[in-house]
């Protein structure tokens, strides 16, 4: 690793502690297998008692997984930890049909172009602080967009690009009074304008990168603040006024040497009340063709605050408690707790020192990245280079801070390997409740049987409801998870047949009833110059329709409707050799649209197992010759 080369010399505090940590805990660990020494019988029932969620049993959490640079989204059971849907999102999928269907290729726009996707950050939304079930918002940092699941279905409804910018990483959203905003960061730093210009004099031309926050009902950019420096990871707090992000290319650095060699970077604090007024006063800019409001947050706005903490900060994490932003030092083995009551003095401007807001800053072990929360005033940290999550207390870490002689650190367990996110459950909400935590670890290595060069990642499963964290369950996940959310299930409460009136289909509903085609009844085609639209329906196991004629050359939009009122009837709809495959679940629309440029006769055949005579369930298209 490169940046183990380069990491700050670990003070003889954390040596000691994790050479005696890795000594004590492991002794712990076989004096309780052997049913003496601490006894954990006598405590209260840990969470992993009922880790073993057996045949037809519910898990108790939904957990929602991103799907890294493989671009979607995956629903797992927790604690079983087994997958229970995916849902695409910045990729293509044969089996739904996402990336092929009109529905899809709506949401996606402009960049259904774009086969590929980096999904990194998936939130929940939020009503006072809580999560309320209603929408999931992801991060793709390659095509630099912004996504919405709607919970109630597990499918993608809004997708925008953000503008003027570069890598939209972080992604958190406004926690109170509600989601008003998905706050979101690019990363990269980029000339402005970005049109080649000013490419022989990029030193003197202006760069920089932006902090956004997209609408999270319109989904449409609400604005955009020009920083200093770049952004990294990023959250809100429970007051609804801050959103804070790190920033670890304080140099405006474009090579690997030149992002490391200030030993302290910050964190922008962004002040939204102050935003959202300056642009009631009109106090902005737009770039480009784009209308989005751009506000200046550089050094010496009073939009913004900038804190520094050393040295090339990562993750960026509120603790449920509401007091803290906690920024992970990565470089350093420190993270930096950001008092958020002191934020509003911090925009005062006869406040001097803006490190004056750090509360503490503990130091844990080799590579800090991301920090997580049990709701009893605990934080769990991820060191990567030490491939261990650290336990610490926050109260004792600002006590220590303070000069008072604590020891902060809880236990320090090794995690199998390389770990990045980990994740409690409810962490980002109020009601944090300590039970369990995701480990999202980069490496493998040799915990699961070999599969070639490339690995799988491992996602590990931690009790964390009693005193001591306790390692429970190896989870292969496939490239690349960095974060997960974990939903208790009685928040969510999704569909289980569509209606009839859902907006995912609404617009193809609108177009047959422009073809005067009522879609739960006809089985018509319709012809429009070399525009020809097939309707029809299905119930298992047969097509409204078993044969279409059309000519060779036409642009031909396959539309069908499941009639069908059974929960788990769904039917597919796959063109053999045309590229063509959806899914048509129980009350669903989907529509395909094909150049039908072979003639002969081409059979069509429902891919999902529908029912006995599934295999039955075909028809064919008969394509003249022009
Ligand atoms: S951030 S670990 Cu997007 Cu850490 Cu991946
Ligand atoms: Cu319908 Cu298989
Ligand atoms: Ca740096």
């Amino acid at each position: 690793m490169s940046n183990k080369d380069n990491h700050q010399e670990p003070s003889e505090h954390v040596k000691l502690s994790r050479r005696l940590f890795l000594g004590g805990s492991s002794a712990l660990l076989a004096t309780a297998a052997a049913g003496g020494g601490l006894s954990l019988a006598s405590a209260p029932a840990l969470a992993s008692d009922d880790i073993n969620v057996k045949p037809g049993e519910l898990d108790e959490y939904y957990g929602f997984w991103s799907g890294g640079h493989q671009g979607e989204v995956r629903v797992l059971g927790v604690p079983s930890m087994r997958e229970l849907m995916r849902i695409p999102v910045f990729n293509v999928d044969s089996a739904t049909g996402w990336g092929i269907t009109n529905e899809s290729k709506r949401v996606l726009g402009d960049s259904s172009k774009y086969l590929n996707g980096d999904c990194h950050h998936p939130h929940i939304s939020m009503t006072d602080g809580k999560y309320d079930g209603k929408y999931l918002f992801i991060n793709d940092k390659a095509n630099t967009r912004v996504a919405r699941i709607r919970l109630d279905i597990m499918k993608c409804d809004k997708i925008v690009t953000i503008p003027n910018v570069q890598a939209i990483h972080g992604l958190r959203l406004q926690k109170v009074p509600h989601t008003k905003y998905v706050f979101c960061n690019a990363e990269f730093i980029i000339p402005h304008p970005n049109d080649g210009t000013n490419l022989k004099n990029l030193d003197t031309a202006e760069q920089y990168t932006m902090f956004n926050a997209v609408d999270a009902e319109t989904m449409e950019v609400a604005f955009q603040v020009m920083v200093d420096g770049n952004l990294d990871n990023t959250d809100a707090c429970y007051t609804g006024k801050y959103a804070a992000s790190t920033c670890y290319n304080s140099e405006a650095a474009t090579t690997l040497g030149g992002m490391m060699r200030e030993e302290r970077d910050w964190v922008t604090v962004f002040n939204i009340p102050r935003i959202e007024a300056a642009i009631k006063a009109g106090d902005f800019t737009t770039l480009g063709d784009s209308k989005v409001p751009v506000l200046d947050g550089r050094k010496g706005s009073k939009l913004t605050r900038y804190v520094p903490v050393p040295k090339n900060p990562h993750g960026l994490n509120t603790s449920p408690d509401g007091k803290y932003f906690i920024a992970n030092g990565k470089l350093s083995p420190t993270v930096s707790m950001i008092e958020i009551d002191k934020l509003d003095d911090l925009f005062d401007d006869r406040f001097e020192d803006p490190r004056a807001v750090i509360a503490a800053e503990p130091e844990l072990g080799l590579g800090p990245l991301h920090t997580t929360f049990d709701g009893r005033g605990n934080a769990y940290t991820t060191l990567f280079i030490d491939s261990q999550v650290v336990k610490w207390n926050m109260a004792d870490a600002i006590k220590a801070y303070n000069g008072e002689d604590v020891d902060y650190i809880r236990q320090k367990l090794d995690v199998q390997y390389q770990p990045g996110h980990n994740h409690a459950s409810h962490t980002e909400a109020r009601d944090a409740d300590g039970k369990w935590l995701v480990v999202l670890c980069k490496f493998s290595k040799d915990r699961f049987l070999p599969v070639g060069p490339l690995h799988a990642e491992n996602d590990q499963l931690v009790d964390i409801s009693g005193e001591e964290m306790k390692l429970v369950h190896d989870g292969p996940t496939y490239a690349e998870p960095h974060d997960c959310i974990l939903l208790r299930r009685d928040v969510l409460n999704p569909k289980k047949i569509w209606e009839r009136d859902d907006a995912f289909f609404a617009e193809t509903v609108a177009m047959a009833k422009e073809d005067g085609v009522t879609l739960e009844r006809d089985n018509k085609v319709i012809r429009d110059g070399n525009k020809v639209r097939v309707y029809m329906t299905s119930v298992a196991p047969n097509y409204g329709m078993s044969e279409f004629t059309v000519k060779q050359g036409d642009e031909v939009t396959v539309t069908v409707t499941n009639l069908d009122m059974i929960e788990d009837v769904s039917h597919g709809f796959c063109m053999v050799n045309h590229g063509v495959s959806m899914e048509i679940s129980p009350q669903q629309t989907s529509s395909v649209t094909f150049i039908a440029d072979k003639p002969g006769v081409h059979w069509y055949y429902c891919n999902w197992f529908c029912h006995a005579l599934h295999m039955e369930m075909v028809g064919r298209m008969l394509v003249e010759p022009a």
